[in-house]
């Protein structure tokens, strides 16, 4: 992407759960892509610690992978000089807005949300408030810094979809007040899927720990959880329907080695699915070592995080105080 001069640049903003330790989904569906943005775009990365705990959460781990996952966004490329990093609960302004929109969504859309009817399925002893509205938050972190492109994964494309439609239903009734804003969703690497079952989301949150891998995964457990992963009876490696194990590979190799899926084949014609799913954990592990080396040094130094998001709370919160000010009018609110 081409430099853009600040006063030309658009918005862009992305964020992370801090709900389990990060899948190689999170890497490739978004995190790998966030850097591509700061050089043209004015980039807001948050950890959203207030939607993990839609699911309960043990507070000790939650409080310690905030921690990682801002190590993580700059072991990434993310410089804090050239991109706000933050951390969602330090920006009290989402909760607000978040209340306020809830009063433009309605119960029918929520209803309609897949990820809500994974979860509650995934955790019906906690069918909590939070999990069913947890899309109108998600429209509050955007449209609070007046995002144009937001880069996610496949799976959180309706949820997306939703916070436009909030956006222009707000901007309908009191004229203009919120950016409408574009996923980007990338071509290759949004939609990987669990080692186990591949029809399958991978997720953080999964408990079969062959069915994920994680960014901090050492090289011989990314190389075994390949070796061990779901393909199917057949022997050769090609990219074709009822093949969901070897697609999911595929687009793994894809990702690392920007080779497309016709030269992949090719490379593997002749060869057992062995020898390609080492050949996948190789390239996995190759691609993540550089990530995890940086991760190590910003987590030894836990006062150049705490100043990251000190200052990068501070940053979101000039825009987003301008944003709810602006809306607080707009809804008859009297301002002081
Ligand atoms: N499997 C995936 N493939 C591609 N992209 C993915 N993302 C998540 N899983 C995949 C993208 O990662 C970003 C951050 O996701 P999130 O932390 O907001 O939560 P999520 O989408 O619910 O991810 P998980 O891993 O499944 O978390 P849990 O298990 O806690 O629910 C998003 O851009 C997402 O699209």
């Amino acid at each position: 992407m081409s430099e853009n001069t600040a006063a030309e640049r658009k918005t862009a903003l992305s964020g992370i759960q801090p709900s389990g330790n990060l899948t190689l989904g999170n890497y490739l569906g978004a995190l790998s892509n966030f850097s591509d943005f700061t050089n043209e775009y004015n980039c807001f990365y948050c950890v959203v610690d207030l939607h993990s705990i839609t699911v309960r959460q043990v507070p000790a781990e939650l409080r310690r992978r905030t921690y990682e996952v801002l190590a993580l966004y700059i072991a990434c490329g993310l410089d804090p000089e050239k991109c706000t990093l933050f951390v969602q609960s330090h920006v009290h302004e989402h909760a607000e807005l978040s209340w306020m929109l809830s009063c433009f969504t309605m119960f029918g859309e929520l209803s309609r949300m897949t990820q809500f009817k994974d979860k509650s399925a995934k955790h019906a002893d906690n069918i909590n408030a939070g999990l069913f509205t947890y899309p109108v938050l998600m429209a509050a972190d955007i449209l609070l810094y007046q995002a144009d492109v937001i880069p996610i994964g496949q799976d959180q494309k309706q949820h997306l979809e939703l916070a436009r439609d909030i956006a222009e239903r707000f901007n309908g009734v009191f004229s203009p007040t919120f950016t409408v804003p574009e996923p980007y969703i990338p071509k290759v690497g949004a939609n990987i899927m669990s080692l186990a079952e591949p029809t399958k989301k991978m997720s953080k949150s999964d408990t079969n720990e062959n069915a994920v891998i994680r960014i901090l995964d050492d090289r011989d457990t990314v190389i075994r959880k390949f070796r061990r992963a779901v393909t199917d009876s057949d022997t050769s490696v090609r990219y074709a329907d009822g093949k969901d194990g070897i697609k999911n590979l595929m687009t793994i190799y894809s990702c690392f080695t920007g080779k497309d899926y016709a030269e992949i084949e090719r490379e593997f014609e002749g060869k057992g699915y062995g020898d390609f799913k080492t050949a996948v954990g190789e390239v996995t592990a190759d691609g993540l070592a550089p990530v995890q080396k940086r991760f190590s040094e910003f987590m030894a130094d836990k006062a150049y995080l705490e100043t990251v998001m000190r200052d990068g709370a501070e940053k979101a919160s000039r825009t987003a105080r301008k944003t709810v000010s602006k809306v607080k009018r707009k809804l008859g609110f009297v301002t002081l």
